[in-house]
C-alpha cells in the first residue's frame, strides 16, 4: 500500500506516516511545498524497496567515488539499518555510520605499543606535517616522551623541515639512512616512549626505492608500525595503482588519509580500504599543526559521504 501525507514540518509528516502505515513504512520521497512550511512524504508499506528507490542512494555513493559493488552493499545495509529507504543520503547519515562501523575497520589512536611508528607514502601527501601533528599532540597534550627519526636524506632539505618541528616542540631528532642506522637512532632514543619515523616520498614508479625502504623498516631490530599516507582526492585506478605498489613494497599496518579538506568527494576513503583491506589510523584535515589531525572514524566517513563539509 502506498500513501502520501502532508503535514507541518518533516517530523510531523513522518509521525503521520508511521501512525498510518506503521514502523515498517518505506519512505519513497519527500518534498517541501513551495510557499508553505508543509512537507509531503510519499511512503509505502510491504514489499521490497524498488530498484529505483535504492538507486538514488547508490548513485550518490558511486558519485562520491565509492566502488559500485561496495555502494550496492552499503545501500542495502543502510535501508536495513534505517528500517526504510531514507529520503536523502544526508537523512541516512546515522544509518550509514552504523553500517560503516561494521563494514570498515578503524584502529583508533596510536597506543603505547609498538613504540616506533613510521609514516610512508607518495611525495607531498603530508607525511612530515602529519608526523609533526602526531608528535606535538603526543608530547605537548599527552605528555609523552617523543623522539623523531628522519629517514628522508634522499633530498637536500628533507631533514630540515622535520628538524624545525623537533625544535619547535622541543624533542630530539636523529638521522638514519639504512637499517643499521635506524637501529642506532632508535637506541639513541631509548628514553622515548614514542618514536615517529619520517620517510622520503618517492614516485610510485620507483619500486626499487620503495622496496629498499620496506626492507629498511622491516630490517630494524624493533617492530615498526607502518602508516601509509595517501591524499583523499586520488580516486579510481590511480588510487588502486598507488595502493598496490605501496602495499606490496611497504606492507603497511594502517591507512592514513590526508588533505580531506581538499577533496571534493570522499568515496576514496571507502575505496582505499575495500582495495587494501588495512585498518585506518588517522585523517588529516588541513595544514595547521597540530590541530588538523583526527582519529579516523566511521562517523566522519559517513558525514563526508553525505555531503558534510570537513570543518562543519
Ligand atoms: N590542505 C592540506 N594540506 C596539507 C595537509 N597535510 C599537509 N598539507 C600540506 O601539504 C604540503 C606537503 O606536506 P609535507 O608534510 O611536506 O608532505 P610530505 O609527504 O612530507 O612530502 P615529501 O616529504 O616531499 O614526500 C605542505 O604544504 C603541507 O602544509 C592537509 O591535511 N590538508
Ligand atoms: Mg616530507
Amino acid at each position: 500500500m502506498e500513501q502520501t501525507v502532508r503535514a507541518h514540518g518533516y517530523e510531523a509528516a513522518l509521525a503521520a506516516v508511521r501512525r498510518d502505515l506503521g514502523p515498517e513504512a518505506i519512505i519513497l520521497g519527500t518534498r517541501e511545498i513551495a510557499g508553505t512550511r508543509e512537507v509531503e512524504i510519499r511512503a509505502r508499506v510491504g514489499g521490497e524497496p524498488s530498484a529505483q528507490d535504492l538507486g538514488l542512494i547508490e548513485r550518490r555513493l558511486v558519485r562520491a567515488g565509492v566502488p559500485t559493488t561496495a555502494a550496492e552493499t552499503l545501500t542495502r545495509a543502510i535501508v536495513k539499518a534505517n528500517g526504510a529507504v531514507p529520503p536523502s543520503l544526508r537523512a541516512a547519515r546515522d544509518a550509514l555510520t552504523r553500517v560503516l562501523e561494521r563494514e570498515m575497520i578503524f584502529a583508533g589512536p596510536i597506543g603505547r605499543a609498538p613504540r616506533v611508528i613510521a609514516v610512508v607514502g607518495p611525495t607531498g601527501v603530508g607525511k612530515t606535517t602529519t608526523i609533526a601533528k602526531l608528535a606535538a599532540n603526543a608530547s605537548l597534550v599527552d605528555g609523552r616522551n617523543v623522539g623523531l627519526v628522519c629517514l628522508d636524506q634522499y633530498r637536500i632539505g628533507g631533514a630540515e623541515q622535520l628538524r624545525k618541528y623537533a625544535e619547535l616542540i622541543g624533542i630530539p631528532m636523529e638521522l638514519a639512512d639504512d637499517a643499521l642506522g635506524l637501529d642506532r637512532a632508535l637506541r639513541r632514543l631509548a628514553a622515548c616512549d614514542l618514536v615517529l619515523v619520517d620517510t622520503a616520498g618517492r614516485s610510485p614508479r620507483d619500486t626499487t626505492a620503495l622496496q629498499r625502504l620496506g626492507q629498511t623498516l622491516r630490517g630494524a631490530r624493533e617492530a615498526i608500525e607502518v602508516h601509509l599516507a595517501f591524499v583523499a582526492q586520488v580516486h579510481d585506478r590511480e588510487l588502486a595503482a598507488m595502493l598496490d605498489v605501496h602495499v606490496a613494497a611497504l606492507q603497511p599496518h594502517r591507512l592514513l588519509a590526508t588533505k580531506l579538506d581538499e577533496a571534493l568527494h570522499h568515496g576514496s576513503l571507502v575505496a582505499a580500504q575495500v582495495h587494501a583491506g588495512i585498518p585506518y589510523g588517522y585523517f588529516t584535515t588541513g595544514q595547521r599543526v597540530p590541530e588538523d589531525l583526527e582519529v579516523a572514524s566511521a562517523r566522519r566517513v559517513a558525514g563526508l559521504l553525505c555531503g558534510e563539509e570537513v570543518s562543519e
